[in-house]
């Protein structure tokens, strides 16, 4: 007996040192503690014992159990604390894991306006800023078109509540068109003027393939004496040329916008139906990519400018739509869907 408890001390407490798992550990503890676990069963051997051996058993039997019990229990801790230190980096492995990061990009209408950015600076174009939020003043008033004037129905406007902002109601709007950058341009910069605003523009649409509710625009303005249609029909060519290629057609129609006189609108051959008339070109073989014009004497007075001494020209573009054309998009509702299917093409 004295020599079974011996071994059992001495397998166990070796099994015990070498478990480096709790699993493992609450299994050795059933071997010897469990139902029939090995220290369990041994008080039945007892009774097959003389008084005499039973003296000397029963001490060494109680002393080996609770040797055995602090030695899982220690070694339990010894676990958990490796456990804790893998958790919190102290002996972690840090050998690299091959984990392939996903490649994000940036949006089409992003690279494609860093493009035009580009371009345009080149020519000697400064970037301008003006606010989404705006008012009645910069988007229509001081670029001819009063209040109640009936060319305001060109634009479908979305107007804002004013209430706190010191604004009287409304007059205040989300901007339509990045010609609200103009006056802020002309008073702040000066002649000769070149500038370029570049952002999102809000319009209560019936969305179809070639309108959103939410579009970009970026406006071109350049005031200088002497400016003519001429300069218009020359940089309206040289920019859709570096952006399509040689090969792109585009013409001139004429065009009514109120601060614009004469007024154009800037068309690209539709790519769809090469001309022939389709769904996305609404049936006419162009698309229609910018308003454009020679700006009016009254928006140039009202931006600070001598109209008899100063002239310019203006084109707000629609990227999107430059973009459905380079690209053969069929809906330019695509750019704001957030679809990555249509994302990662680009
Ligand atoms: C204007 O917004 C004028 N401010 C442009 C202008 C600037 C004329 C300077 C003269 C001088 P229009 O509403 O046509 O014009 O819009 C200009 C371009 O913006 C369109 O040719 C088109 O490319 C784009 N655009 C207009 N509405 C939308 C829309 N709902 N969704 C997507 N693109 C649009």
């Amino acid at each position: 007996m004295e020599s079974s408890i011996s071994q059992i001390k001495k397998d166990y407490l070796d099994k015990i040192s070498r478990a480096k798992t709790l699993k493992e550990l609450d299994d050795i503890f059933l071997a010897l503690f469990g139902k029939n676990g090995e220290i369990t069963l041994l008080p039945k051997e007892f009774s097959k014992l003389t008084p005499s051996e039973k003296q000397k058993i029963g001490p060494l039997f109680n002393a080996v159990k609770t040797e055995l019990e602090s030695a899982i229990e220690k070694r339990r801790e010894e676990i958990r604390e490796v456990g804790y230190a893998e958790l919190t980096g102290e002996g972690l492995d840090l050998q690299p894991v091959e984990v392939k990061p996903r490649k994000g990009h940036l949006h089409p209408i992003t690279q494609f306006e860093k493009e035009i950015i580009d371009l345009f600076d080149k020519l000697g174009f400064q970037q301008f800023d003006a606010p989404h939020v705006d008012t009645d003043e910069y988007n229509f008033e001081l670029l001819n078109i009063p209040a109640e004037h009936p060319a305001r129905d060109l634009w479908d406007t979305l107007y804002i509540d004013s209430k706190n902002s010191g604004i009287q109601p409304g007059k205040l709007l989300l901007r339509t068109h990045t010609s609200n950058a103009q006056i802020r341009a002309m008073r702040d910069i000066k002649t000769p003027l070149r500038m370029m605003s570049l952002g999102r523009c809000f319009r209560y649409e019936a969305v179809d393939a070639r309108h959103n509710h939410t579009f970009e625009q970026f406006e071109i303005v350049y005031v200088d004496k002497r400016v003519s249609m001429t300069n218009l029909q020359y940089l309206s060519e040289t920019f859709l040329k570096a952006i399509f290629g040689p090969e792109i057609k585009t013409r001139l129609r004429p065009k009514y916008f109120p601060f614009v006189e004469p007024g154009a609108g800037v068309e690209g051959e539709c790519v769809f139906c090469k001309g022939k008339g389709c769904r996305i070109c609404g049936g006419v073989g162009w698309l229609e990519l910018a308003g454009a014009g020679m700006i009016h004497p009254t928006v140039l007075q009202n931006g600070g400018i001598n109209p008899s001494e100063y002239s310019g020209i203006a084109w707000g573009f629609g990227p999107e739509r430059l973009i459905m054309l380079k690209y053969g998009i069929a809906d330019l509702r695509e750019f704001l869907s957030g679809d990555l299917k249509f994302l990662e093409k680009f």
